[in-house]
């Protein structure tokens, strides 16, 4: 069998290189991006920071206080979450990545793996050059920079790409595989956290490398059978999980903005008409059905609505979604005068015809 070529793309401080995109002044300054709890002006955490911030020791999950207090005398710059906005540039990155790809799967809002064997036929050498592409066609379309992870399997490519920040491209082929992951500590592996790192250690366990010489038999006996074989394989730099989208979405949504603000209902649904293209598209790649069809809206004061509608049979096909998009649409504009600014298509209420199989990964927190 011809081995994979598994690429993992991560953007680079996602939240904050987003600000940046829309504020290119501030691209020099040190950028902190946080949640503010409200509780005082400066109660809250750290969601991320450019790199010129990390510099100062700024990291996320820090209080804001104290990223405040170790960017004192720069020029920084703080921004508050704004998750719609970041959505918006994460959608259209995975747009691209979707047509660069055999199999696709977005795992965050910032991370997704390709499949790309069959478009470099199976060659690294042609995935170095076939990243590139990539990066130069997201950077001329969205304005993002990611840092890339190739390798023979998911759990290579993850590792790969973690190694170098920002803006990396790491290869790791097949047969250093193992070598590359030998020296790494244990808790690198998804799965480990802090109690399995604390049990590995007391079984002597401290590099990837110890655990993958380490009896399988007995690994079984002290995690299980599943976990037990999972470590065991992936220390040894075994992963067979496929790249596939992740059945469970609740809903698939595309949002856009209006060339001009509106109250046409044809000028939108020449918008909407786009949106649902992109949503049906990852309606058939999954193989879903809906039950459920809404549309979002932004009207020129920045409030915004949304509208939906349920139906009894699942549905399969685009011209239920752009039938109900119109009537959704015709009615709001009989209730509602101000201008719209954006919009939106979800379907949402899936059923999917054939169960899929459980992935290991399923059984271990993401993160
Ligand atoms: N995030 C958050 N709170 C955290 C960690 C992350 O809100 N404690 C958000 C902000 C990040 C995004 O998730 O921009 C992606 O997380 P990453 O861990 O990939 O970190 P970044 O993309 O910010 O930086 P890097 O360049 O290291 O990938
Ligand atoms: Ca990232
Ligand atoms: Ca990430």
């Amino acid at each position: 069998m011809q081995n994979r070529v598994v690429m993992l793309a991560d953007f680079d401080y996602f939240y904050a290189q987003c600000e940046e995109l829309r504020n290119p002044a501030i691209k020099d300054k040190p950028v902190v991006v946080g949640v503010y709890s409200g509780r005082t002006e400066e109660s809250g955490a750290v969601s991320t920071s450019n790199y010129i911030a990390r510099k100062y020791g700024v990291k996320s999950g820090m209080p804001l206080f104290l990223a405040k207090r170790k960017l004192e005398g720069t020029d920084v710059v703080f921004f508050k979450v704004d998750h719609e906005y970041y959505d918006q540039i994460s959608d259209r990155v995975m747009q691209i990545f979707r047509s660069y790809a055999t199999n696709f799967e977005q795992v965050s809002v910032d991370e997704a793996y390709l499949d790309v064997t069959e478009q470099v036929e199976g060659s690294f050498e042609k995935a170095r050059d076939y990243a590139q592409k990539i990066k130069i066609d997201v950077k001329n379309q969205v304005g993002i920079s990611f840092s890339v992870g190739i390798g023979p399997n998911k759990l290579i490519a993850k590792i790969a790409c973690d190694s170098q920040k920002p803006d990396g491209l790491t290869i790791v082929k097949p047969h250093v595989a193992k070598v590359f992951l030998e020296s790494l500590d244990v808790d690198r592996l998804l799965g480990v956290g802090k109690k399995t790192s604390i049990k590995m250690t007391e079984l002597g366990i401290r590099t990837v490398g110890d655990l993958a010489k380490f009896d399988c038999q007995r690994l079984i006996e002290v995690f299980g059978k599943v976990i037990g074989i999972y470590f065991h394989n992936a220390a040894n730099a075994v992963d067979n999980e496929p790249v596939q989208e992740q059945g469970d979405a609740e809903s698939i949504s595309r949002i856009g903005t209006l060339k001009q603000d509106t109250c046409d209902l044809e000028f939108i649904l020449q918008k909407t008409e786009e949106l649902t293209d992109d949503v049906f598209k990852e309606v058939v790649e999954k193989n879903l059905s809906f039950k459920q069809v809404a549309i979002y809206v932004v009207r020129t004061d920045l409030s915004s609505k949304s509208r939906s509608v349920t139906f009894d049979q699942p549905s399969k096909d685009k011209e239920t979604i752009r039938r109900h998009v119109r009537v959704l649409f015709e009615k709001f504009l009989n209730e509602s005068t101000l201008e719209i600014r954006r919009v939106g298509v979800k379907v949402s209420g899936f059923s999917r015809e054939e169960p899929k199989q459980k992935q290991l990964s399923n059984f271990f927190q993401i993160g």
